[in-house]
């Protein structure tokens, strides 16, 4: 049994592991993890980046020279400016065909001062990863902002909540983290400080992957700001992503292992972990007992067929009720029939409503830390671009709920009187 990460944590739930043999890996809840006398690597507790223990054999050296993808650009010669984000655009339309590529058009912030300065409330972050043989999630970040030809942040209306979100909201792209293409869990450390520069602006980081090994460096982020266990994690998808651990770095993979590992770290309780959607034949009746023991509160897709949408999403903003959120949303949730674009596609999954009622009512109803949208394929997309736009439509339902939670609207189910039948 592996146990290079449990040990550099928690290494009594490790010995107790040990002791009880694989068979029961499954103990009591996982204590969480104290970081504050945590060494730092790079700025972030040296526990949540075990890959790089000096001590653990499976370390990733980064040859001289290399480190150069993560190396910011020395700054301190450009002009000088007031912090707050920057408009490059020329025309008051964005259409596509003029001015820089922005996501929707909108301003860009460099640094986590433009974001404070400019009382920022959501901002745009690719996270270029890639770990498919089928490849092109690195492509994903950048091609949301070259979709806006028919998108761009001056329509900006929520026909269900009769308002419009961008006047509500300061939103700006915050650009891409870089990723070296071998090293890939060393990628999730500076992905994580981009992520966490938002963080600590005390902005919402929209996070376009990237595949879901993306979800690491997120988590990575939220547990170094907000602390173990303090917040639960809502996570969309057709897969598990839960399987076990292995002695390879395939628990930073998108086949992401992310939830589980947050798990057995420490960082998210089992009864903070809401699984939405599942159905992929990729997966065991063991693992699903072991995800019914950890308590992680599942709805898959048969529930759905047998009792109904609004039943679940009933049952699941019942769940999340008070509960500080970070939403991790696999595109894959949905049926392939709404994102050709996708890695792992899989029939059979939520429609485009479903999707976007409950993004939409658990931005209004629940304090949402951090969301990502991931496995977003441009070079599979059908007409280079159904699956952008419908990952587009994704983001503005949260934008729209964000902003209404915002305005004060409570009520996950809110919907306009004008925008409903008037005679
Ligand atoms: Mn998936």
């Amino acid at each position: 049994m592996n146990q290079f990460p449990l040990a550099r944590v928690a290494p009594l739930t490790a010995l107790l592991l040990l002791v009880l043999g694989s068979a029961n890996l499954v103990a009591a809840e996982q204590p969480a993890p104290d970081l504050t006398d945590d060494a730092k690597i790079d700025g972030l507790p040296a526990s949540l980046q075990p890959w790089r223990d000096p001590d653990n054999p499976l370390i990733e050296n980064i040859s001289e020279g290399w480190d150069i993808y993560y190396k910011r650009r020395d700054r301190t010669g450009d002009p000088k400016r007031e912090p707050g984000p920057i408009d490059l655009q020329r025309y008051e339309v964005v259409s596509g065909i003029n001015g820089f590529p922005t996501f929707m058009g909108l301003p860009v912030a460099l640094t986590k001062e433009d974001l404070v300065a400019g009382e920022v409330d959501v901002a745009y972050v690719g996270l270029p990863s890639w770990f498919q043989p089928t490849g092109g999630t690195q492509w994903a970040a950048n091609q949301m902002r070259l979709i806006r030809s028919y998108d761009h942040a001056k329509t900006g209306h929520d026909m269900h909540l009769n308002i419009n979100y961008f006047e509500h909201l300061n939103v700006v792209d915050y650009g891409n983290a870089n990723q070296n293409p071998l090293l890939y869990a060393r990628n999730m450390a500076d992905q994580a400080l981009v992520v966490k520069e938002i963080l600590e602006a005390g902005v919402i980081p929209l996070v376009m992957g990237g595949d879901h090994g993306t979800q690491v460096a997120s988590i990575m982020a939220l547990v170094d700001h907000y602390g173990p266990q303090t917040f639960a994690m809502v996570h969309f998808d057709a897969h598990f992503d839960m399987e076990d651990f292995g002695k390879s770095f395939g628990t930073f993979t998108h086949g992401a292992r992310a939830r589980r590992y947050a798990y057995e770290q420490g960082w998210v309780k089992g009864e903070d972990l809401h699984s939405i959607g599942i159905r992929s034949p990729y997966h065991s009746t063991k693992l699903l007992e072991w995800v019914r023991e950890v308590g992680d509160q599942y709805h898959y897709m048969p529930e759905f067929e047998r009792d109904g949408f609004e039943t679940v999403w009933g049952r699941i903003k019942e769940e999340l009720k008070g509960k500080k959120i970070y939403i991790s949303f696999d595109i894959d949730v949905l049926d392939t029939a709404h994102v050709p674009g996708t890695s792992n596609p899989e029939p059979g999954g939520l429609n485009a409503i479903e999707a976007l009622t409950m993004l939409r009512g658990l931005a209004i109803q629940n304090e949402v830390l951090m969301i990502d949208f991931v496995e977003y394929t441009p070079l599979l997309d059908d007409r280079h671009y159904n699956t952008a736009l419908m990952v587009n439509r994704m983001m503005r339902a949260f934008l729209a709920g964000t902003a209404a939670r915002k305005l004060g609207i409570t009520d996950p189910d809110y919907i306009a009187p004008e925008s409903l039948r008037h005679n």
